[in-house]
């Protein structure tokens, strides 16, 4: 009989790329969506248009009795816990839903499981973040992060992960569920959400190529991610899932980059090459060849405190679950900024 995985979070970047993957392996795939999105809102529509082999389930994370309903009824084998509000900056403007849904949402899916008398069978997967280490210099390992580095959130959202991620170790250790956690670097994509730096940036060199847009605006330019394809950390999801005993696993590329790398880089695929000038909130991204202003700096997007500095390292992941990412950080640029391309020309 076919496995059945039940991803909570299905509409978001992470969700479309497991609900594939899973798919893909033979697994019969369930997604939570929203619990007040009815089959004829369009957004229920336009998920199960993307994803026609996933059976869409109503609830909330905040709605326990949902949550122990959909576990009742579809008996999962496998619980991919990827729901949140996961936007860092938005988390410091709306702190108490953050704490909510990223957090107290994580023990409701956990309890739902436990009421439905499932703890025993059915493997939870959490996603947890890099976030939760914070980037101070103090906790930094030279190689970067890894499962034994020390904790210290620097957001709402950070410190709403980190509920998440010592309730599943708790609920695995109290009472012996398969209840694990990823711990995962940032990962992006095609699918990633227009209000994550990457994809502000992927879109942005699309349309300034497209001649509709004439600027990016952008935050703190000096921040470095540890960036990987989203496709590859989905893989790395189902392997930690399938492992004889329940761990926490980081996945990371062992790479960092800055804003400013993947600004020039993502412009070069459209042919530009930007030149810095100035400093601080007057600091400007220029077309060297036209001397344009492409880019410049909004002080609005930069936040109360800023993780300035992350990367991770995967070895363990590498080691004990065989998991190599396949894209490197050219060829995420390359492929997200190609999309949008064509995108944005489909568009009237
Ligand atoms: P995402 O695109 O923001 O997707 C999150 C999903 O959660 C959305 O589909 C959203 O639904 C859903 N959601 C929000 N509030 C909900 C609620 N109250 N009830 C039910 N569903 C709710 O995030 P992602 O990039 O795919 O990331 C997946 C998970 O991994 C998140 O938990 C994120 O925090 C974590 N993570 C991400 C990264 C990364 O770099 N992407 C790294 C580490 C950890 P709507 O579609 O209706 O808004
Ligand atoms: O793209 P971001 O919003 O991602 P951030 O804050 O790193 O969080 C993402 O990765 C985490 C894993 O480490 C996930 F847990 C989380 O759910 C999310 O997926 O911002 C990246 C960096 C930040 O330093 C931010 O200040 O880019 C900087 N930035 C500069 N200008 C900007 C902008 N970020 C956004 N969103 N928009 C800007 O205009």
């Amino acid at each position: 009989m076919a496995k059945r995985a039940l991803i909570t979070g299905i509409a978001g970047q992470d969700g479309g790329h497991l609900a594939k993957l899973l798919h893909e392996k033979g697994y019969e795939v369930y997604g939570v969506i929203r619990g007040q999105l009815e089959s004829s809102h369009p957004r229920y529509q336009q998920t199960q248009n993307e994803m026609p082999y996933v059976k869409l389930v109503l609830a909330d994370l905040l709605d326990l009795a949902a949550l122990t309903r959909a576990m009742q009824e579809i008996k999962p084998d496998e619980v991919y816990n990827l729901a949140a509000i996961s936007h860092v900056g938005y988390s410091f403007k709306d702190p108490i839903m953050t704490a909510d849904v990223t957090g107290k949402g994580v023990l409701n899916v956990l309890e739902a499981i436990r009421l439905a008398g499932l703890e025993k069978t059915t493997k939870f997967y959490q996603a947890s973040t890099s976030e939760m280490f914070g980037g101070l210099d103090y906790n930094r390992p030279e190689k970067g992060y890894t499962e034994e580095s020390s904790f210290h959130p620097r957001s709402p959202y950070g410190v709403a992960k980190l509920y998440g991620f010592w309730i599943t170790k708790n609920y695995r250790e109290n009472y012996g569920m398969f209840a694990v956690s990823g711990i995962l670097f940032n990962h992006e994509g095609e699918r990633r959400g227009p209000e994550f730096v990457t994809r502000k940036i992927s879109q942005a060199v699309a349309r300034i190529k497209l001649g509709k847009q004439d600027r990016l605006e952008l935050g703190n330019m000096d921040a470095k991610r540890d960036w990987g394809y989203a496709g590859d950390y989905v893989e790395g999801m189902w392997r930690i899932m399938q492992q004889d005993k329940p761990d926490d696993y980081v996945l990371a590329t062992g790479e960092t980059h800055s804003i400013r790398e993947f600004c020039e880089l993502a412009f070069k695929e459209t042919g530009v090459d930007i030149e810095w000038q100035g400093t601080g909130v007057k600091e400007t991204g220029v077309d060297k060849k036209t001397g344009k202003v492409l880019i410049s700096i909004n002080p609005d997007f930069f936040r109360p405190s800023e993780v300035d500095l992350l990367l991770g390292d995967p070895t363990r992941a590498e080691k004990e679950l065989g998991w190599e990412r396949q894209v490197d950080f050219p060829g995420l640029v390359k492929l997200m900024v190609e999309h949008d391309l064509k995108e944005e020309a489909s568009k009237a």
